[in-house]
Formats: structure tokens, sequence, C-alpha cells
């Protein structure tokens, strides 16, 4: 992987709309949920985010904690949280997920609703922005809050089409947003992670070099894995199409007259993440 640079374009319509709906309701928040996926701590936060969300108080929510290296993005918490962060990793799979957010988030509000009741006013409903790049669990985060499924997800980026104010049980009142970026990636790094872990539809970038990408990632940092899962010691990028060989025949990605089917290797290789069949990984590293 030479080059550093790509001139990718996805950038939906619908991502700049909601960056203006979200400027249209700036005044309505009190807080900001801002997500990030725990296998890609770096390369899932979105790049501007500092112009959408101004000085909101903000929390940094780090999902699929239950996916993630742990050893990795704990070092990533404690990182953010010396910038000056809140910053908390949650697995959402599990039903009291969000306890710590409940209680985080009305720590944070005590000032504030303090002073309405030094007013003679009533508490109000905390109304919080849930805001993140595709499929990074924002919709899930709000159904875990609620108790119930009131947002739509789903394990493809660009499910949530519209920004909706959601009820949850706890005096908090959010706002699912759909998955935004920015008009260009080009960090070559940054584009693959996102694809490695489909935070951008799988044809934005060519799926062998994303495939490849992933193989070479789990080799330099998690080799047990491409062991287990593959039965591969490592990676010949002088010739790949002699590993591509080896992890066809193990998982069976065989044509008719022996051939090995390179297009199911590669398939195999991202499905396996998406299938969270591969997890325990971190791609972000560098602090
Ligand atoms: N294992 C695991 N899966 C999660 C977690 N959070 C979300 N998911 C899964 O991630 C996928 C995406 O979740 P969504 O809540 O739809 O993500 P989103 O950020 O709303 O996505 P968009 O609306 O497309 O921007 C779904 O398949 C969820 O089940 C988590 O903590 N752990
Ligand atoms: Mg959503």
């Amino acid at each position: 992987m030479n080059e550093n640079k790509t001139n990718i374009n996805w950038y939906p319509g619908h991502m700049a709309k909601t960056k203006r709906l979200i400027q249209e309701k700036y005044d309505l928040i009190d807080i900001v949920y801002e997500i990030i996926d725990s296998r890609m701590p770096k390369s899932s936060k979105i790049k501007d985010i500092d112009e959408l969300i101004k000085d909101k108080p903000r929390i940094l929510i780090m999902t699929k904690y239950d996916l993630c290296d742990k050893k990795i993005t704990d070092k990533w918490i404690e990182y953010y949280k010396e910038l000056g962060y809140y910053s908390i990793s949650l697995d959402l799979t599990k039903n009291d997920s969000v306890m710590k957010l409940v209680n985080l988030t009305h720590e944070i509000m005590k000032d504030l609703q303090q002073k309405r009741e030094d007013k003679g006013l009533a508490k109000k409903d905390i109304r919080a922005l849930v805001v993140g790049i595709p499929n990074v669990g924002k919709s899930t985060l709000i159904n875990r809050m609620a108790g119930k499924k009131v947002a739509n997800t789903g394990n493809n980026p660009g499910v949530t089409k519209n920004l909706t104010w959601l009820k949850t049980n706890s005096n908090i009142l959010l706002l699912d947003s759909p998955g935004i970026l920015w008009p260009k990636l080009d960090d070559e790094i940054q584009a693959l992670n996102l694809a490695s872990f489909t935070s951008i539809p799988v044809d934005i970038l060519p799926k062998d070099r994303v495939a490849i990408y992933v193989l070479n990632t789990l080799y330099e940092y998690y080799p047990n894995i491409l062991k287990e899962r593959y039965n591969i010691d490592y990676i010949d990028n002088d010739d790949i199409g002699n590993t591509y060989d080896l992890i066809g025949k193990r998982i069976g990605a065989v044509i008719s007259g022996g051939e090995i089917d390179y297009d199911r290797v590669s398939k195999t290789i991202l499905e396996d993440i998406k299938q969270e069949r591969i997890k325990g990984i971190t791609f972000d590293r560098g602090i």
C-alpha cells in the first residue's frame, strides 16, 4: 500500500441535507452524542464535526465494543479523555448497556437543570442529537434507550433517512440522524477502514483491494485470527494469488474444474467481518 491519497466521492445528497437540518435544529439541542465505531476510533470520527456541533456539551460514544480489540480501543478512550472529551464504550448487544450513558448525561446536565430550578422552572427533558458516520449504531443506541424498537436499524450504511425526535424512558429525547461523511475521502487508510467495517458501501472501493487490506492488517496485528480462520501463516503480497488459492481451498471457494473463485474469496473475507465471524479487532493504531 504505497499511495495514501484517494479521491473517493461518496457523499449522497442526503448527507449535505442532514448537516443543514442539524443546523436548523441546533438551538434546541442540549447535548450531542457523537457515535464512533470501537474498531476504528479515529477513522470513524466525522472530519468536520466540531464545525457542526460547535460549543454544545458532547459525549463521545464508542459502540460495538464487543467486536473490538479492547486493549487498543481502551487506549483510544484514554486518549480522547486526555483531550477533554467525555468518552465511553458501549456494547449495544446488551440490554442494560445504556445505563452509564443515561447517568452521565444527567450528570453533565445537572447545572442546566439546577438553573431552571433556581428560576422556579420544572426540570426539562434533555434533548440529545445522535450523530455519526453511517452504520455505527446510532439507531440501535436509540432503541436501547427507548427500551423498544422506535428507530429502523440494519447492517448497511444509509438505513436512517430522516431526522426524527424519539422518546426514551429516561427523560431524554433523542434526535436520530442519517449517517454523514464528508465530500472527499482523501485518506486511503481511512477509506479502507470505513469499507472494512461497512460504513461505506462495499462497491465504492474495489472489493479485492479492501479484502487484501483486511488480510494484511490481520497479518500485522492479529496473525492468530488469520491462522484460525483461513489457516494461513503469511500473506504473499508479491503474488497475492497464492494466498487467495490457499484461502479459497480452505473456505471451499472453488469453481468447477478446481479453479479458485477469487471474487468469492474477497467477498467471504468482508462478510466474515460483517457477520462478526472475525472480531476482537481494532484497525486504527498509532497512539
Ligand atoms: N455487535 C454489535 N453490533 C452493533 C452494536 N451497535 C450496533 N450494532 C449493529 O450495527 C448495525 C448498524 O446499526 P444501526 O443502528 O442501524 O446504525 P446507524 O448508525 O443508525 O446507521 P445509519 O442509519 O445507516 O447511519 C446493525 O446491524 C446493528 O445491530 C454493538 O454495540 N455491537
Ligand atoms: Mg440509523
